[in-house]
């Protein structure tokens, strides 16, 4: 029987769409920010709260979900630019999808430009967007030993956000023990203990975007 493995070829063709994507975005000028976490972590929460505080900066949101369009109406009623895409089942966006979703965006115009990826610590960090920038959220809620079990994510991350630091109190969560884990997979990665709830640690997270904006014009 003939086996064949056709994850390499799969791979290669989404390398070469997030490579156009992230041409198109370098273009544009406009920073694609892949936001990642598992269902419910804080996703639409903490972008609410970035629209909200950054009113300077033009931004856009694609949400991205199984069904629905609880999200991208939340981000609207914020009025902000916002589409709702349908991944038709599949629990990641891959490049080819992120380019759709930027074409219905029309979001080659404007400054920061977040995909809220479907909620799921698992597929979305195998597959490159294109984006700029890949930001993950894990909440207190989740525990301290994410890190160990879903390393891929933390991986590939640039920065990780601890969210729901409110709940901290109701939870047996070490931000230092999770620091470390992350850390020991990627030295490099920023964190951002926060709570979009009451805005604890915000305007650092909202400090580092622009700095991240900066960067990404200038090189
Ligand atoms: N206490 C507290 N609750 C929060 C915080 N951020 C989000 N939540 C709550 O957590 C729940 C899920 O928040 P969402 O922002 O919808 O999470 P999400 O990651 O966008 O969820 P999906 O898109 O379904 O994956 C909601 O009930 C929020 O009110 C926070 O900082 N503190
Ligand atoms: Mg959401």
């Amino acid at each position: 029987m003939k086996v064949i493995s056709l994850n390499a070829t799969v791979t290669e063709s989404n390398d070469r769409d997030a490579a156009r994507v992230r041409a198109r975005m370098k273009k544009s000028g406009a920073l694609l920010i892949n936001l990642m976490s598992s269902p419910g972590a804080g996703k639409t929460t903490l972008l609410s709260r970035i629209i909200t505080d950054m009113r300077d900066e033009r931004i856009g949101v694609m949400e991205a979900d199984i069904d629905a369009t609880v999200d991208a109406e939340r981000i609207a009623a914020l009025g902000a630019k916002s589409i709702q895409a349908h991944t038709g089942g599949m629990c990641h966006m891959d490049a080819g999808m992120t380019e759709a979703a930027l074409d219905a965006l029309e979001g080659d115009e404007g400054d920061l430009i977040f995909l809220e990826n479907v909620g799921n610590l698992i597929c979305p960090a195998e597959y490159d967007t294109g984006a700029g920038l890949n930001m993950m959220i894990l909440s207190v809620p989740e525990g301290d030993d994410k890190p160990l079990k879903y390393p891929l994510m933390f991986k590939e991350s640039a920065a990780l956000v601890i969210s729901k630091l409110d709940a901290l109190p109701y939870f047996d969560f070490s931000v230092e023990k999770c620091s470390e884990r992350a850390k020991k997979l990627n030295p490099a990665i920023k964190i951002f203990p926060v709570s979009a709830k009451t805005g604890k640690g915000m305007e650092e997270l909202e400090n580092w975007l622009r700095e991240r904006l900066a960067d990404w014009r200038k090189n």
